[in-house]
């Protein structure tokens, strides 16, 4: 079953006519939020319907479910993929945010990268991270749904925009949306004592709209729709070939096809790697290349770690 919000206002639970939609079979979910389908009402209860066509998507975010063994698409016709970290409350994992960022760039979607919980403390190594994503162009936000921090900002950034919170379970992508509109009191829960890991609090993707301050100090407040989605172990990449990878990579790019062997070039150890080189003089940062090189093993060998 699927909530459809129709023009009415109105939220009719459908279900999918499978053989019309079939092109979109063969995912973990067919459709997820932010996805503009056509339904056939029911005349007998207006409250159900049945989806009858997909609109085409502007973009669709997608991972590899490794538990399902099938992509999972996310989210869909998104303006904004804000990946969502922190400082510590789970550990910071600059990998998780990586291989999100090149999932973002193949989707041809502009990703934000979040770290929450700023009232605790950002040790040298993190704030690092932080500022070479910044310095590759990504939009960083330091905020703290806990202390308010940073969240007039973010504000200013969904206004009249549709963007999708991921993340691990536990960095807090439901508390913010708690923190950014007082109206809603989505489920949030601690971490796990043993672990330290969130609990996989939020279960199930879903479009929200909110109504955020406005920055003018007007009484009118702004519109903003945002998806919340499940917090995700691992964020595993999809449908990126290793040979493409670097492509994806926004630092790498230029430099993809100017190496001494071409397009065959591996930028693990051939001479006149322009990547390499690029390592090397600190154009390209070495996290940002292990990153790189971690990714690629794994889709390669199709085995992947935290
Ligand atoms: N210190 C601190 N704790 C926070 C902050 N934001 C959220 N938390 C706490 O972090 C825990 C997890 O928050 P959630 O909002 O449930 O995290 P989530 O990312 O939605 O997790 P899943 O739904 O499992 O994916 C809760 O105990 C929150 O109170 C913050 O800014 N600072
Ligand atoms: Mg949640
Ligand atoms: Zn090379």
């Amino acid at each position: 079953m699927f909530a459809v919000e129709c023009a009415d206002g109105c939220i009719r639970q459908c279900t999918l006519k499978g053989k019309k939609l079939k092109d979109i079979q063969g995912y973990y979910n067919p459709l997820a939020p932010g996805d503009i389908v056509e339904i056939g009402t029911d005349a007998l209860n207006d409250n159900q319907g049945q989806i009858i066509a997909l609109i085409p998507r502007k973009n669709e975010f997608v991972r590899w479910n490794v538990k399902g063994r099938a992509p999972q698409l996310l989210a869909a016709n998104l303006d904004y993929l804000l990946c969502v970290t922190t400082p510590a409350e789970p550990p910071f994992r600059a990998r998780f945010i990586d291989r999100a960022l090149a999932q973002a760039e193949y989707a041809g979607i502009e990703p934000v990268i979040i770290c929450n919980k700023c009232d605790l403390t950002i040790d040298d190594e993190t704030a690092a991270r932080l500022d070479i994503w910044r310095a590759l162009g990504y939009r960083v936000l330091r905020v703290s749904a806990r202390s308010g921090q940073g969240l007039a900002e973010l504000a200013a950034l969904l206004a009249g925009k549709l963007t999708a919170f991921i993340g691990q379970s536990g960095v807090g992508k439901s508390s913010i949306i708690n923190a950014l509109d007082p109206a809603f009191t989505l489920r949030t829960a601690g971490l796990s004592e043993k672990y330290g890991r969130g609990t996989h609090t939020t279960t199930k993707g879903i479009l929200l709209h909110l109504s955020l301050p406005n920055p003018t100090g007007s009484e009118n407040k702004l519109p903003a729709s945002v998806i919340d989605t499940p917090g995700v172990r691992r964020f595993v990449v999809h449908d990126i070939a290793a040979e493409d990878l670097a492509l994806y990579f926004k630092e790498m790019k230029p430099f993809v096809g100017t190496c001494a062997f071409g397009m065959s070039c591996s930028h693990r150890s051939e001479p006149g790697c322009r990547i390499l080189e690029a390592v090397r003089s600190g154009v390209i940062a070495q996290c940002r290349y292990d990153s790189w090189s971690r990714i690629c093993d794994e889709i390669i060998s199709g085995s992947w770690n935290d």
